[in-house]
C-alpha cells in the first residue's frame, strides 16, 4: 500500500535533547528521509507524506491537542504529568527513566511513609502530588524549575523527586533512591481527531507498521548454524523462529543447515543450549527490519 498524499501527517519531535538522537535514528531506519542538517522548525520527509516539526519535548502534547501536529514521540512522563488527553500509539524502546523519590545518602528516611510532614522539592508537582496524596502522606511540596538534585544539600528540602535513568546524577549529588513514583518511555502519540480522518488514518497506520518492524529487528538476531540431523528436534526447539526454522540440507547427509532468529534477552542462554545439543559454527546478524 502506497501512502496517501491527501493525508499528509505533521510530526514533532524534539529538536535538542535526550530524544532527539533516538528518534532520528528511528525515523531514518524506518526508511524517512528529510534533511537532517541544520535542523529549521519544519522540514518535509522526501519519500513520505510527512512534514516534521523541531520543537521543545515540553509543548508536544499541546500540538497534538491542538492539532498543530498529527503525530509526536515524546516522554510518557510529560503525558502523565500534564495529564493530556493524547492517543498512545506506540511505545518505542528508547528515553527509559523513572521518576524517583531520592533522600540524602545520610538520611534516616528509608521509606516514603517516614516522609510525613517533610520537605520534597521537585519539578513533577502533579506527579508528586497525587502519589503522595494516594499514600495518605501528608508533605510539603517545594516547586524547583531545575537541578533538583541540590536542594537537599542546600537546605531547601529533605527529599526530591526527579527523573532518573542511571542514577549518576543522584549519586554524585550524594542522594539515594527510596521509591519509584513511576517507569517511563518515549511514546509515539497522535489524537482521536486524527484517526478520524481516514486518509491520515491510513498514513499513520502504515508509519505503525514500519516502526514495529524496525523495533521487532532490535528485538531479535539471525542466527545459522550447522547441526547433526540428529540433534535436529532438540535445535528446533531452542530456535522455533517466528513460524519454523529453516532447514537446508548439507552435502553431508548427517548434518544440515539451520537458520532463525533468537529473542535478543534470552540471547546467550540459547546459544549455550544449542552448542550443548550439538549445533557447530554458529554466525549470528543484526536483522534491520523484522515484519512479522
Ligand atoms: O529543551 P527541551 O525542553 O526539549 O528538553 P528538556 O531539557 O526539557 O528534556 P530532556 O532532553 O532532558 O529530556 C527529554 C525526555 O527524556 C524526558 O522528558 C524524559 O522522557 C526522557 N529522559 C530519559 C530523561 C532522562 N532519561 C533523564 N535522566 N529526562 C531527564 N533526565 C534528567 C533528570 O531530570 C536528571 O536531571 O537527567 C538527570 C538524571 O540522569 P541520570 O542518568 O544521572 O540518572
Ligand atoms: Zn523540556
Amino acid at each position: 500500500m502506497k501512502p496517501i498524499e491527501q493525508g499528509k501527517l505533521r510530526l514533532a519531535i524534539q529538536k535538542d535533547g535526550r530524544l532527539t538522537e533516538e528518534t532520528l535514528h528511528l525515523l531514518g531506519v524506518a526508511g524517512l528521509e528529510f534533511e537532517k542538517q541544520n535542523r529549521r522548525l519544519f522540514t518535509s520527509c522526501k519519500n513520505f507524506p510527512l512534514e516534521i516539526l523541531f520543537v521543545r519535548d515540553d509543548d508536544i502534547p499541546k500540538y497534538i491537542v491542538d492539532g498543530t501536529a498529527d503525530l509526536g514521540i515524546v516522554g510518557q512522563n510529560l503525558l502523565i504529568e500534564e495529564g493530556y488527553k493524547v492517543k498512545q500509539l506506540l511505545p518505542l524502546g528508547f528515553g527509559y527513566c523513572s521518576l524517583a523519590i531520592g533522600v540524602p545518602r545520610e538520611s534516616k528516611i528509608e521509606n516514603i511513609a517516614q516522609l510525613k510532614n517533610k520537605k520534597v522539592a521537585t519539578t513533577y508537582l502533579k506527579s508528586s502530588k497525587r502519589f503522595f496524596r494516594q499514600n495518605k502522606i501528608p508533605i510539603e511540596l517545594i516547586y524547583i524549575s531545575g537541578s533538583v538534585e541540590v536542594a537537599p544539600i542546600m537546605g531547601v528540602a529533605d527529599a526530591i523527586v526527579d527523573l532518573i535513568s542511571t542514577g549518576n546524577s543522584m549519586r554524585l549529588n550524594d542522594l539515594r533512591p527510596i521509591d519509584i513514583i513511576y517507569s517511563s518511555e518515549a511514546l509515539l502519540i497522535t489524537s482521536n481527531q486524527v484517526l478520524k480522518n481516514e486518509d491520515k488514518h491510513a498514513n499513520v497506520e502504515l508509519l505503525l507498521r514500519r516502526f514495529k518492524s524496525v523495533l521487532a529487528a532490535k528485538k531479535y538476531k539471525y542466527v545459522m548454524m550447522n547441526a547433526p540431523v540428529s540433534s535436529l528436534n532438540k535445535i528446533i526447539a531452542l530456535v522455533p523462529g517466528s513460524k519454523s526454522p529453516t532447514i537446508v540440507p548439507l552435502a553431508d547427509k548427517d548434518w544440515v543447515a539451520i537458520h532463525s532468529v533468537i529473542e535478543e534477552e534470552t540471547f546467550w542462554e540459547v546459544i549455550e543450549n544449542l552448542k550443548k545439543a550439538g549445533a557447530q559454527g554458529i554466525l549470528v546478524n543484526p536483522i534491520e527490519k523484522f515484519i512479522l
